[in-house]
């Protein structure tokens, strides 16, 4: 007999063998519209075993010819993001430490900075691919500079100029607009020239941040700040396959909000995502 142990379809590798480690990050204090992506994590891998197949005939590959270990969930202190992001930033670097890469799902999207702190402490020439409805670089929101409205802001400031390219974004202020211009790449709207940044970045190592949000609200409504006129699920898995030959050392799978959509079709498209980008590894 084994003991029950939920893990994302596939993954049941165990942790010395694995190459890539699966982790939760439960958090969502900062969501500024509609809380609930703390709940994403065991949706997830709760709908994955009936949702989804292994096998991925867009890659022709199967989860089980991979060794991947499901860590479960980080116990987050709600409420306190800098604790939370030390938790988040301590476990993902021991995970990267042992040569392993790192898959992450939140959780709201200020989770990311902790993963992308213990990325950027061990590859310091990290460049952040970014895919979200939203820019996400005020300096603060109401103050708060641990926002997820805020996440890339404070990812810049580990990697400094010309390290992030963002795609499909069409909200934020103008000031973070016109501020992007100076520091960052961004595609507005679309994800059209994913390719052609996968081959400038082929010496890179990457750290790629999904935000779903990046789709259109019609095919993914279990978002907490759904924005309207984004990605088709088709051009967004495009876009991502784009980077498949690069070095991409770890990635995260954000703002899944299962509660706002009772179909269940969010969390059934979410599992299908983490399956394309796990087998991309
Ligand atoms: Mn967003």
């Amino acid at each position: 007999l084994e003991r029950n142990v939920q893990t994302f379809i596939g993954c049941d590798a165990g942790y010395y063998e694995a190459e890539t480690v699966i982790f939760g990050a439960p958090f969502d204090s900062t969501t500024s519209y509609r809380p609930g992506a703390r709940f994403a994590c065991a949706a997830i891998r709760n709908e994955s075993d009936y949702a989804i197949e292994t096998y991925s005939p867009y890659q022709d590959t199967d989860l089980a010819d991979k060794k991947i270990f499901d860590a479960g969930d980080l116990e987050l202190p709600f409420g306190n993001a800098l604790r939370s992001l030390e938790i988040i930033e301590t476990f993902a670097k021991g995970i990267l430490e042992d040569g392993k890469k790192l898959a992450m799902i939140g959780g709201e999207h200020l989770v990311s900075f902790g993963a992308i702190s213990a990325a950027f402490a061990r590859h310091p020439d990290l460049k952040i691919i970014h895919f979200d409805a939203h820019a996400d670089l005020r300096r603060d929101f109401l103050g708060e500079r641990l926002s997820h409205a805020s996440v890339l802001q404070r990812a810049w400031q580990l990697t400094g100029d010309a390290r992030i390219f963002q795609f499909g974004i069409r909200s934020g202020s103008r000031e973070e607009f016109e501020w992007g211009k100076e520091h960052i790449w961004t595609e507005m709207f679309t994800a059209n020239r994913a390719a052609e940044i996968a081959a400038d970045l082929k010496d890179s190592p990457l750290y790629l941040t999904l935000d779903l949000d990046v789709l259109d609200p019609s095919e993914f409504p279990g978002t907490g700040t759904p924005e309207a006129g984004g990605l088709t699920w088709k051009e967004l898995l495009q876009a991502l396959l784009a980077f498949k030959n690069n070095n991409i050392a770890a990635f995260d799978l954000c703002e899944l909000s299962p509660h706002y959509d009772h179909s269940g079709v969010s969390t059934a498209l979410a599992c299908k995502t983490l399956r394309e980008m796990l087998l991309m590894y």
